[in-house]
């Protein structure tokens, strides 16, 4: 090989290596930033507080869904009177469990909530009877499907202040907010947007909310038009007689 031939090789090279340097670092920076929006939504209620226990919902024109999608299984615990979370988040097809962890029986019901209670079509709706915990046994759990799209209001035939959700949600963006009414969405494909918030305590839908997902994170905030009532405590050792039967 000649002296310019050897040069015009390493120059080839220094480009190729350039061009490949370039690649590596800029390209996945360039793929998360076309494809995947960031948008955080901030629940508040009537008064201005943080709202958790809020279900933020997206529904994007694009057809990707999410890096974590939402579960197809969820347990639902009945501890000390309650549900065990109050509100679930699952897509539709899923596997809920009910566990009855107290040692009482529960009569659960499951029943289409909000307006859709009035509908004709109650396709989640259940009822399914769980004998209590002996000290020595296992916990009784029964496992029902949740194939349509819908809020499901979760009840106990025996206890009337048992009371929880079910969010069997039609996109596979939903978040339900947190402790500081955050719902965050790390991965949302850019472009035209409308957020929905759902609560329990809201029974008049609020305004879906358009928007562009794009390069800049998104910030919202939804107000509720209620102020949710506090959870009830769980029930202690205290009332175990009152709550059988
Ligand atoms: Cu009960």
């Amino acid at each position: 090989m000649k002296p310019n031939e050897l040069l015009s090789l390493a120059k080839f090279n220094k480009n190729a290596i350039q061009k490949i340097v370039f690649l590596a670092v800029f390209m996945p920076a360039t793929i998360t930033f076309c494809h995947a929006a960031s948008l955080t939504v901030n629940v508040t209620d009537k008064d201005g507080k943080a709202t958790p226990d809020a279900v933020v919902m997206i529904s994007t024109s694009s057809v990707s869904s999410p890096k974590n999608p939402l579960p197809k299984a969820a347990t639902i615990a009945q501890t000390n009177m309650q549900f065990l979370p109050a509100v679930t988040v699952v897509q539709p097809g899923s596997k809920i469990t009910f566990t009855n962890n107290d040692p009482w029986d529960h009569h659960v019901r499951g029943s289409a909530a909000g307006a859709a209670q009035f509908g004709k079509n109650d396709e989640n709706g259940f009822a399914l009877r769980l004998a209590g915990k002996s000290v020595f046994g296992a916990a009784k759990s029964s496992v029902v499907n949740m194939d349509k799209p819908g809020v499901v209001l979760l009840g106990c035939h025996i206890h009337g202040s048992m009371v929880g959700h079910v969010v069997v949600s039609d996109t596979p963006w939903a978040v339900k907010t947190d402790a500081n009414g955050n719902a965050v969405f790390a991965d949302l494909p850019d472009g035209a947007a409308t957020v929905k918030v759902w609560h329990a305590a809201q029974y008049i839908d609020l305004k879906p909310v358009p928007t562009t997902l794009g390069a800049t994170p998104g910030q919202i905030k939804m107000q509720l038009t209620v102020t949710p009532p506090p959870r009830r405590a769980p029930a202690k050792p205290s009332e175990y007689d009152k709550s059988v039967g």
